[in-house]
């Protein structure tokens, strides 16, 4: 196999890469063998994430269907003063901002902003895999709100041991968006366990999730009438079509988004329309599909408030306070970092 030509990508020196440079065609086609040989065929849901799937999801969140950007944007929009002040506690020190899977960080601006009124500028470290994506971060901020620092960070965070965080003051951790609805139970505990290493007690985390409700807004969220998700979810194999030299035909495949209630998630799948070949140039493999046949390609996990509340406890934290729409369809929830004496320990928790 030759990955060489497609692992070569301009580094920007401006950002700091942890892990070394991307190996992501590498990681691409790993993906690809290990979820396309499984007998439930699956593949990762970072997959959707290239430049087309990014601006594919940029879409998504302007769909009339697809609420939850909108509800926590309004969320923000109506609290991000008292968040950014309960976040902040009594002490006088400024607050640092640092937010996993920043993107673009249009989303992040009115927290931002916030956090200026409250204490005149501040540092910003938007953490993302896409050295795309922090460019127009810090292009954005930048114009928005020149009195920020921002200093990006290339990494893809669930797997860097390190974000070498600024040592001194008091952070604030953002994981906005629901991204955590992405991994199964056990895995978001992880996730979120991990950055609790990279925080301080008394540091918070700002964390988004899409609460449980009826199935039909749901289900309309994750089937829009305009197609976009469909072509989102496609992508992926567009992707693989486009770095692994893969020959998927995007009609023989369809879009299927389910409510599965045992698990409380949204799951998308690609099902194959009818019996086929795929060859996947790059891995020399070729896959075969049964009509029906499904990749399972995302899961989207909604919550409880209680199941936020025991999620953040496992992973370290203690709710402080969440924030609603009125709807209560989506929610902001604020928790501090403890102390590592205070956390029940694994024998008073089989007790
Ligand atoms: C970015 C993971 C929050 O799960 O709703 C949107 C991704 N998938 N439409 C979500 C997504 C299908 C989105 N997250």
């Amino acid at each position: 196999m030759n990955f060489s030509s497609l692992l070569d990508g301009v580094l920007t020196p401006s950002i700091t890469r942890l892990g070394g440079p991307p190996k992501e065609s590498l990681s691409v086609a790993r993906a690809a063998v290990a979820g396309l040989s499984a007998k439930q065929k699956s593949l990762p849901a970072w997959l959707f994430y290239d430049a087309a799937g990014s601006l594919l999801f940029e879409e998504i969140t302007r769909l009339p269907e697809y609420y939850l950007t909108s509800l926590e944007q309004s969320i923000f929009a109506r609290h991000a003063p008292d968040i950014v002040a309960k976040a902040a506690g009594s002490i006088e020190q400024p607050l640092c901002v640092v937010e996993l899977g920043a993107g673009s960080a249009n989303k992040t601006l009115t927290l931002l902003r916030a956090v200026t009124i409250r204490q005149g500028d501040t540092l910003y470290l938007p953490v993302d895999v896409s050295e795309a994506a922090l460019e127009l971060a810090s292009k954005n901020v930048h114009a928005a709100l020149p009195q920020i620092e921002v200093q990006p960070v290339c990494s893809n965070f669930t797997h860097d041991k390190d974000l070498n965080l600024p040592p001194s003051g008091r952070r604030l951790a953002l994981y906005i968006g629901s991204s955590i609805g992405n991994f199964d139970p056990e895995d978001a505990i992880e996730l979120l366990g991990w950055l609790r290493t990279q925080l301080q007690p008394g540091d918070a985390l700002l964390l988004g999730t899409d609460m449980a409700k009826d199935v039909a807004p749901l289900l309309a969220a994750y089937n829009d009438r305009a197609g976009v998700t469909a072509e989102f979810n496609k992508n992926i194999l567009a992707r693989l079509n486009r770095e692994l030299g893969a020959n998927f035909a995007l009609d023989a495949f369809e879009h299927r988004a389910i409510w599965n209630a045992s698990q409380s998630r949204i799951e998308m799948h690609l099902d194959s329309k009818r019996n086929q070949m795929v060859r996947v140039e790059l891995l020399h493999r070729n896959f075969g599909f049964k009509r029906g046949e499904s990749i399972h390609t995302e899961n989207s996990y909604k919550f409880t408030p209680e199941q936020v509340e025991e999620m953040l406890q496992k992973s370290g934290y203690v709710l402080e306070q969440s924030w609603y729409d009125d709807k209560r369809w989506f929610g902001v929830h604020l928790a501090r970092v403890v102390d590592a004496d205070i956390l029940p320990s694994d024998e008073d928790a089989a007790a």
